[in-house]
């Protein structure tokens, strides 16, 4: 009779693999707060709208990415103005958070865009956010459906 014998410390690994490393010491882990998260409702007949949020991280960390149920891709851009228009533009990198300072994304600057919205959003309904952080934590919020005060060009922007 054959048997395959497994060691014993190939599996201790695998056990450990399933119950997840814990974190590497060294260095501040950032707690990231997010307050004020804001979607503004899907315009008629688009899929895409506009999300803004406040956030704060206790040590340098950076916002890499959102997710939400609400959307079939979320990205994060920077707005700017270029010839008169209105230009946004995909923060490849992410948005930087530097320690203890409020980093506020709102119309007119930046802001996460949701993509693929499946579902119209309405004013009152709201939506959880999940915000991926390259050292933090991920954040989830939930996120009010509604205009946010006009912006500083006194105009909605649509983003
Ligand atoms: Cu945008």
């Amino acid at each position: 009779m054959i048997r395959t014998l497994i060691p014993l410390a190939a599996v201790a690994a695998l056990l450990a693999a399933c119950s997840g490393e814990p974190k590497p010491s060294g260095g501040e882990q950032a707690v990231v707060t997010a307050t004020g998260a804001l979607c503004r409702p899907t315009p008629v007949g688009r899929q895409m709208t506009g999300c803004y949020v406040t956030l704060t991280a206790t040590a340098d960390d950076r916002l890499v990415s959102v997710s939400t149920p609400a959307a079939g891709r979320v990205e994060i851009h920077e707005s700017k103005i270029e010839s008169n228009m209105m230009m946004m533009r995909e923060l490849k990198e992410g948005l930087p958070l530097p320690a203890g300072q409020a980093v506020e994304l709102k119309p007119g600057g930046n802001h996460i865009m949701l993509l693929a919205v499946a579902e119209p959003l309405a004013d009152g309904q709201s939506i959880p956010l999940t915000l991926n952080f390259a050292s933090a934590a991920a954040v989830t919020v939930q996120a009010a459906i509604g205009q946010p005060p006009v912006n500083e060009y006194g105009t909605q922007t649509g983003s």
